[in-house]
């Protein structure tokens, strides 16, 4: 049987009252499941239990690439890429042989630059992954030749040095038709909730997001028949008592929303979920519905409570709609997250300013304080988005805004190595999320949002 290996390179974020992990990876789960349809025997390594915050050594990484089947697949975001390309580059010297082939939100955006400068790197799959697959590794496995690559559109790969890009893949139209995702392949236990995907796309146009480039400005919806079995499937198999829609806005068709909740009640489904959802998106109907089907957490991306800020953005709401959305939601949740970020180019210290003025009022209007969550975020130049391709020549590098000031490493990531930060500095273009926008007024803002970073 043609066997693969995937690893998870995904991020090390645990609830700290549970110590468990608190996100599945669920992209690495449905590649595992589309190449498990195509009859191969697929291993899934979940790093997160190969590195940890304390034990942070990428010959660990290393290791679990040289270990097992030829053809490794190893799925990353961004913040793993520098490490994971290190990784690469020193299992390779081990072992010529071994075939690397990586996916997901990291290597995407910079698929042949990346492929350019590490050349242990063989594929990268672009994008949505399933279809790729389940082309490409059968071939893979068999060895075939570059003649054969060649034909299996949305891949950036290697013909005797050169990298070539074949032509895109067409998105996934019938979102129905991919197998259910093989949670089993992880230790769920380590995990407090596991992960659902409803939807793909985005037709929102925020300026510093790369949603719609890496999964296209027209969303594609699962069908509520589809969503709520995965649950069911969950709930039996796994035991699970909740879960979380990942998808980065599960509201963004009040008709998607009726027809799961409605499903969800028929199925008397009984679990406890969270979801992320849009302020311009919320009615109170929309919330009834969301609650009553057992939505009991939201996650709001408020961005700033500046209306410039905003506006800079195409945020596409007021900080008055966002005031009252969050009012509406604690009338029906019991968890709200607010997303915040900071960090932005045209954002001077007087937009922080709004940014905590609007919260003081909040939290004085709200019902109960330790309701809201708040997650402030550096903004990050995010390599597809409009913001970096504007901004891109107006960037740096700074270790302490990236670790301590809000960025995701502040945030139980690894420490970043020596090496690996050589190489983030020597490539922008390829690592520009670990960079931060020139602004003004830094220091000025630095101390205003310092009271709301975790401690
Ligand atoms: C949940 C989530 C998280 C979770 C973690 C998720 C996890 N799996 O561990 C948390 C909160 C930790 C997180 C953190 C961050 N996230 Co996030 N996250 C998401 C979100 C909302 C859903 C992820 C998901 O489950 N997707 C569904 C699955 C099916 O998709 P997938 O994992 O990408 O997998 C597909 C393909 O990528 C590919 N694929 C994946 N793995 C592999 C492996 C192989 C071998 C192959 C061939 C293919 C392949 O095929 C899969 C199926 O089609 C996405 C948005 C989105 N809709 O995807 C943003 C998203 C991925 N995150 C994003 C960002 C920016 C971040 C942060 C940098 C934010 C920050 N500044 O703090 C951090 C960075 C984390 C890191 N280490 O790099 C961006 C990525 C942009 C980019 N191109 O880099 C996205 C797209 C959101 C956005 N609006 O811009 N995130
Ligand atoms: S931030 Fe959310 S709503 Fe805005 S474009 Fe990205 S995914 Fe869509």
């Amino acid at each position: 049987m043609m066997q693969v290996k995937l690893l998870a390179a995904s991020p090390l974020i645990f609830d700290s009252a549970s110590e468990k992990y608190l996100f599945v990876p669920v992209g690495v789960l449905n590649i595992a499941s589309m190449l498990k349809r195509q009859g191969l025997e697929v291993e899934v390594v979940d790093s997160k239990f190969v590195l940890n915050e304390e034990n942070f050594d990428i010959n660990l990484i290393v290791d679990e690439i040289l270990k097992g089947p030829r053809v490794v697949g190893i799925s990353l975001m961004v913040d793993g890429l520098p490490s994971i390309a290190l990784a690469c580059e020193l299992a390779k010297k081990e072992d010529p042989d071994k075939i690397i082939v990586l996916g997901g939100s990291g290597p995407t955006p910079v698929a042949v630059p990346l492929m350019k400068r590490f050349e242990s790197i063989d594929v990268v799959v672009i994008g949505e992954g399933e279809e790729t697959v389940a082309e490409l590794f059968p071939l893979l496995c068999k060895n075939a030749g570059v003649s054969e690559l060649n034909k299996v559109a949305g891949i950036v790969y290697r013909d005797n040095g050169k990298v070539i890009a074949t032509k895109p893949r067409p998105f996934i139209s019938n979102l129905d038709s991919l197998p259910f995702p093989e949670f089993h392949l992880i230790d769920l236990k380590k995990y407090n909730r596991l992960s659902i995907t409803t939807a793909r796309g985005c037709s929102y146009r925020c300026r510093f997001c790369s949603t719609s480039p890496f999964w296209g400005k027209k969303t594609r919806y699962k069908s509520a028949e589809r969503v709520v079995d995965e649950m069911q499937a969950a709930k039996n198999k796994y035991h699970i008592q909740k879960l979380d829609f990942s998808d980065d806005t599960f509201t963004q068709s009040a008709a998607h929303v009726e027809r799961i909740c409605s499903r969800i009640q028929k199925a008397k489904l009984d679990i406890n979920w969270g979801c992320l959802v849009r302020v311009n998106d919320l009615s109170i109907n929309m919330l009834k519905t969301l609650r009553t089907a057992g939505c009991t957490a939201c996650g709001i991306g408020i961005e700033s409570g500046s209306a410039e800020v905003l506006q800079s953005i195409s945020k596409g709401f007021s900080v008055e709609e966002a005031h009252q959305a969050i009012l509406d939601a604690d009338k029906f949740f019991e968890k709200i997250k607010l997303f915040l970020m900071w960090g932005l180019p045209f954002e001077k210290s007087s937009d922080i300013f709004r940014t905590v003025t609007f919260l003081g009022k909040m939290f004085e209007m709200i019902s109960a304080a330790e309701k809201i969550t708040l997650k402030l975020s550096l903004a990050s130049p995010l390599a597809q988005s409009e913001l970096y391709r504007e901004y891109r020549d107006h960037i740096f590098l700074d270790w302490d805004l990236y670790n301590n000031w809000g960025g995701f490493s502040g945030n139980k990531a690894p420490r970043i190595q020596m090496a690996i930060k050589e190489i983030v500095q020597e490539h922008p273009e390829l690592f520009s999320n670990f960079y931060v926008f020139q602004q003004p007024d830094l220091e000025m803002k630095k101390k205003i949002i310092k009271p709301l970073l975790p401690r």
